[in-house]
């Protein structure tokens, strides 16, 4: 019998982290994971984990040092990497958003036009706009986005909102839905027919789990 695993890259701790080992413990997989550890390797399945930082992923992917990887799709299309898109999985839902000071009157998106928009996601933030015909200036900054605003940065920002109590809390309106995203599972677009086969069985697996969920 062969002995190749395929490798799946997983974010180490973060919004990804539970739903995706859940997803895999669900599916029947066993391996260990938590503490310090980086990598294991499954005892009843042909797949190693590696656990990393999630921004990490879609290159690693792409390059082949993991065959698959769990990413939320707003960082998988934010960097542009060649790979395949699995599977949606149903987890990490949440979207990309323009919002404004609260006091702020909103009339439509033309409200953009050549103002500075603060964001971790250029790339989507522009060619949304553009889509729609506006011409705004984005402003790249790494975290702690929302409070570009109140400290003269932007007069708006693009960022991931969830349930909407970050932008409340600081003073910030939703105005507009930029991109949807949720977790996906991405795979490397050169698998060998061994990996192939045992990706089909993954999915095999993975469909089941969703299956009785809903
Ligand atoms: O350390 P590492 O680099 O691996 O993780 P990270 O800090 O970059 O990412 P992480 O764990 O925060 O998010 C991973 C992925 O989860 C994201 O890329 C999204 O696909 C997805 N996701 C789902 C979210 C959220 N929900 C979310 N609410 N990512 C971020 N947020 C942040 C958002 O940036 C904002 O600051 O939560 C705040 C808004 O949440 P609400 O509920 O107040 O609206
Ligand atoms: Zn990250």
């Amino acid at each position: 019998m062969s002995n190749t695993n395929i490798r799946i890259a997983v974010q180490k701790s973060g919004r990804l982290s539970d739903d995706s080992l859940k997803l895999f413990k669900e599916c029947g997989i066993k391996f260990e994971s938590g503490g310090s550890k980086l990598r294991s390797i499954s005892s009843n399945f042909p797949i190693e984990f590696l656990f990393l930082r999630d921004d990490d992923i879609p290159g690693y992917v792409e390059d082949g040092v993991a065959d698959l990887g769990v990413i939320g799709l707003n960082v998988l299309e934010e960097n542009r990497k060649d790979v395949e898109i699995v599977k949606e999985l149903g987890f990490s839902k949440c979207r990309l958003s323009l919002a404004i000071p609260r006091n702020e009157v909103y009339t439509d998106l033309s409200y953009f036009e050549g103002k500075n928009i603060a964001t971790s996601y250029p790339n989507l933030t522009n060619t949304f706009l553009t889509s729609q015909g506006v011409t705004a200036h984005t402003h790249e900054i790494s975290g702690s986005v929302e409070i570009a605003p109140s400290i003269g940065l932007a007069e708006g920002i693009c960022d991931i909102v969830s349930t909407g109590g970050t932008l409340l809390s600081n003073g910030l309106k939703e105005v507009a839905e930029v991109f949807k995203s949720q977790a996906v599972l991405i795979s490397n677009k050169s698998l060998t027919a061994e990996k192939r086969s045992i990706l089909d069985k993954l999915t095999f697996r993975i469909d089941s789990v969703q299956r009785g969920q809903n």
